[in-house]
């Protein structure tokens, strides 16, 4: 799973990548660049108290895979490099400018967040409208040689998928059946991957941090399907990111903040690509693992070791709540919360899972 850091040139994507990813990017003007590629770690109380019961020589976080891409201005969205980079990611997350400074001009020269957002929105509807009538009329004519029934099926979706972009309408919020969301799962339509839109605040404004949405004028944003919305300020997220642990947490009570603003990114990523986590806890290792929701216990096991998933007896399983609210694994045993369950196992965000395997 990957996702991808958009927006115009100049509105903080590397300067947040930077810091997602403790990569050292170069930020700043220096024209087109080409995109990085890095990883941050999932931030996760749970995990942290995990470790600290362990105490293991190993403690290891969960990931998600970032990519900054290069600035573009609306228009340029077109280019075929860009778009080609950009289908590939699961996801967005489109860094939108509200913080002011004049040393650091503005590609539209004024700063507005909501209508930034709204062009970005609009290039990425008619990308996709482009590449469905394309497809559109490559079938069109394959169907006047022959009515294959496959191709029928899909142009029968195409068309709906048309007639939603023409209305300017995001592909996020048009339903499909499963079998429609399979005809077209190939093309990667930008305007159906979830999207994480970031407001890139002034420092000046960090007392509206959790107001921003309404405060920038994004209000219409709010309860779109696919979409979420969050506030960060990138240059304070930047001195957090230079400090130790400590310090930070006194800097940040000194600025009202109760977490740092790239926590809530990463999760609200998280969630938007429908992910979730598992444990595995021992005196070697206490690891954080990321599965899709729906995820049965076997391909969980699989994404620990290949063999675990062949071998898959069944696994023990503790909810994190109850883990806590006993204190340990014997004390959750003795009280019967130990639960042993089987291959159709749904495995569920926090679950502890200890695997019984065969090989
Ligand atoms: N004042 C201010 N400047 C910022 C902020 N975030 C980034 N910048 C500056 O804006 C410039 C462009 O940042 P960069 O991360 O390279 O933007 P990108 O082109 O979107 O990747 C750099 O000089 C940054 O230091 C912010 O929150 N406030
Ligand atoms: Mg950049």
């Amino acid at each position: 799973m990957k996702t991808g850091i958009v927006g115009l040139r100049r509105v903080g994507k590397t300067t947040l990548f930077n810091i997602i990813t403790g990569a050292a990017a170069p930020t700043g003007p220096g024209g087109k660049v080409k995109a990085h590629l890095g990883v941050a770690a999932m931030p996760d109380e749970r995990l942290d108290y995990l470790g600290r019961l362990y105490e293991p020589r190993k403690i290891t976080a969960a990931t998600a895979q970032f990519v900054d891409m290069p600035g573009v201005e609306p228009d340029e969205m077109k280019e075929s490099a860009y778009l080609t980079g950009l289908r590939l990611v699961d996801a967005l997350v489109h860094v939108v400018r509200t913080f002011r400074d004049e040393t650091v001009p503005h590609p539209a020269s004024t700063v507005d967040p909501g209508r930034d957002a709204a062009d970005m929105e609009l290039e990425m509807i008619l990308a996709d409208l482009f590449q469905a009538e394309r497809r559109l009329e490559k079938l069109d004519k394959d169907l006047r040689k022959v009515k294959d029934k496959d191709l029928l099926a899909e142009q029968a979706v195409l068309q709906r998928v048309r007639e939603f972009l023409a209305g300017e309408r995001p592909l996020r919020e048009l339903t499909l059946s499963p079998d429609e969301e399979k005809r077209i799962r190939g093309f990667t339509f930008l305007s159906r991957k979830p999207l994480l839109l970031v407001l890139n605040m002034d420092e000046a404004d960090v007392a509206y941090l959790g107001t921003a949405v309404d405060h920038f004028g994004l209000t219409g944003w709010r309860d779109r399907t696919g979409v979420a919305l969050t506030g960060v300020c990138g240059k304070i997220e930047e001195e957090f990111s230079r400090l130790t642990p400590e310090d930070a947490r006194t800097f940040m009570d000194d600025l009202g903040i109760p977490e740092p603003g790239l926590h809530r990114l990463l999760r609200e990523n998280y969630r938007l690509l429908g992910l979730i986590t598992f444990f595995t806890v021992g005196k070697d290792e206490v690891r954080a693992w990321t599965v899709r929701r729906g995820t049965t216990a076997p391909e969980a096991a699989g994404t620990i070791h290949s063999d675990l998933e062949k071998g898959f007896i069944r696994a023990e399983i503790a909810a994190y709540d109850q883990f806590v609210a006993c204190g340990s694994m014997p004390a959750l045993k003795e009280r019967g919360l130990l639960r042993l369950e089987g291959r159709d196992y749904v495995v569920q965000d926090g679950d502890i899972m200890l695997v019984r395997f065969n090989v």
